[in-house]
């Protein structure tokens, strides 16, 4: 199509029927379903455009994750797995929120300043979660894709991370596996079975656990990919579709309010499993003998993938760079035992998972998780070559073998696309399985220091602007000096606050070694920013 024969991009069904403003945050559109077709219809058009420029397939996801039902979002990956480049984030908004009358301009005027060749083909790869909404939203995105005659390749009802990964291989010819659902469920089980070979339990570990899927599109996926996984491990899965989705359930309300989900069994050290409502995120939790709630979330799960590594690549003698990102939200626990236990490098990105993802690159291996649950980890393609090499090398001992072929096969376990909370469970039983442990010696790891984190609604949220990956407040004047006093009255204390990307909302957080002294901290904080 020449860029002038664009008018047909109008079409009267997708309309803008809202005049409110929409904006490309860090997890791309996120708001009332019911506002987003028109939205939906022109993220098909831009994908095709991005697909053009990057001459290959870019992934288009229906999905508000953690959100309420009636919310819906999407959002753009671009070809290597990544979210969409931050540049291309001001693009969408502005094409989000033109008038129609001005929308064959503002596509014309991407092209032009895009360089793009309209003569180029283009693929988008769509997928969508449960919600209610997402098939409307998917039809609109399907018929704005189609006409700037894209190709659309659809997967129905996936996982974020599913998509992701299918993103991935489609552009890279199928080197990181095959393009489709059941390369993925066979890549992952495949790699799963052959860690724990024959064996189902081992030492204190119970090969069974409960999974809160969150109502949530993981709820459905779990049901194919459990036919993958027979025999070896028991799912009981909860919150599996029938109720409301992330309603009193998911990885953010148990992370956030620090109770169990509903409906999941209250039964004493049993090891639980939340995930979020497109399955990137995961936690862990159990209640002890006291019905005592305790959380392991994803700075446990980074912390104890790192030791993992270490110790493997301690057995099978290679070195490589270890290196462990997380945000201002990690427990400071976490990061002490990093810095000073295991002795691996930590640093501290921005919220937002591009952010971690980028810092994860800089290393051989990079672990990256936000305390949340949303993490990975990212190989070096020369590291995947030196372990490969020394699988098949006649030199090295069993042991230094045993240990290489192990970690091979964990890099195939994990989903490097992006945070996947099925492909990070398996991780960690995995590990929990090698090393005989159940959900209290993975918790012995170290102590967490109490913490909470509040949301507070002010009446403009970019009022607060902050720095050092925010940590500190830059606006309003004072504001840092202010929490500086709060916080230097508790030991070991540490607060922060920072405008939300996804919500209209302030997020304050707070830890201190004293329980009793922590609600103080965090309501002291909060009122400053009221
Ligand atoms: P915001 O709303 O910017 O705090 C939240 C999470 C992020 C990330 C994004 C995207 C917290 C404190 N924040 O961002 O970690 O996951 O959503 O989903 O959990
Ligand atoms: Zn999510």
């Amino acid at each position: 199509m020449e860029s002038s024969q664009l008018e047909n991009i109008l079409n009267v069904k997708y309309t803008k029927k809202y005049d409110g403003y929409v904006q490309y945050g860090t997890a791309g559109f996120r708001t009332k379903a019911d506002v987003l077709e028109h939205v939906l219809y022109r993220m098909g058009l831009l994908a095709v455009l991005r697909s053009k420029v990057k001459n290959a397939a870019i992934g288009l996801m229906i999905t508000a994750s953690h959100n309420i039902g009636s919310d819906n979002g999407v959002k753009l990956i671009d070809p290597a797995g990544e979210m969409l480049e931050a540049a291309w984030e001001l693009i969408a908004t502005n094409l989000a929120n033109v008038e129609d009358s001005d929308l064959v301009f503002t596509i014309r005027q991407i092209i032009e300043e895009q360089n793009i060749n309209m003569s180029a083909d283009a693929t988008v790869i769509t997928g969508r979660d449960t919600r209610e909404s997402s098939p409307v939203l998917l039809n609109a995105a399907i018929a704005g894709i189609q006409a700037l005659h894209g190709i659309v390749k659809d997967f129905g009802i996936v996982t974020t991370p599913q998509l992701h990964y299918l993103v991935v291989c489609t552009n890279t010819n199928g080197s990181y596996g095959e393009p489709t659902l059941h390369g993925y469920y066979t890549k992952l089980s495949k790699a799963f079975k052959y860690v724990r070979q024959d064996k189902i339990n081992n030492g204190q570990y119970v090969a069974e656990l409960s999974l809160d899927a969150a109502n949530g599109v993981g709820a459905t996926v779990m049901r194919e990919f459990y036919n993958y996984l027979v025999g070896t491990i028991i799912i009981n899965m909860y919150n599996d579709g029938i109720g409301d989705l992330n309603h009193m359930c998911g990885a953010d309300y148990v992370k956030v309010k620090q109770m169990p989900p509903v409906s999941v069994p209250n039964k004493p050290k049993v090891r639980c499993v939340s995930i979020d409502g497109d399955a990137d995120r995961i936690i862990y939790f159990y209640l002890d003998e006291n019905y005592e709630f305790h959380l392991l979330d994803g700075d446990r799960i980074a912390t104890l993938i790192a030791a993992y590594f270490k110790e493997l690549l301690q057995e099978s003698r290679l070195s490589f760079q270890l290196g462990l990102i997380q945000t201002a939200y990690a427990n400071g626990g976490s990061t002490n035992y990093i810095s000073n236990v295991l002795q691996i490098p930590v640093v501290c990105a921005s919220t937002g998972i591009k952010h971690l993802h980028s810092k994860a690159l800089e290393f051989d291996i990079g672990i990256y998780f936000e305390a949340n649950g949303h993490g990975t980890v990212l190989f070096k393609e020369t590291v995947i070559q030196i372990i490969k090499n020394a699988v098949i090398n006649p030199e090295l001992s069993i042991t230094e073998k045993t240990a290489a072929s192990k970690l091979l096969n964990i890099i195939d376990m994990i989903n490097q696309t992006v945070g996947d909370a099925l492909s990070d469970m398996l991780l960690v039983e995995t590990i929990l399985h090698d090393k005989g442990w159940n959900i209290m010696d993975w918790e012995e790891m170290y102590k967490d220091l109490p913490n909470k984190q509040l949301k507070v609604i002010v009446s403009d949220k970019n009022l607060i602007t902050t720095t050092n990956a925010g940590r500190q407040c830059v606006t309003p004047e004072g504001l840092q000096g202010e929490i500086d006093k709060v916080v230097s009255k508790y030991r070991n204390g540490r607060s922060f606050v920072r405008p939300s990307g996804t919500e209209d909302i302030v997020r304050v957080y707070a830890e201190c070694e004293n329980s009793t002294d922590l609600n103080e901290l965090i309501v002291n904080v909060a009122s400053l920013v009221y």
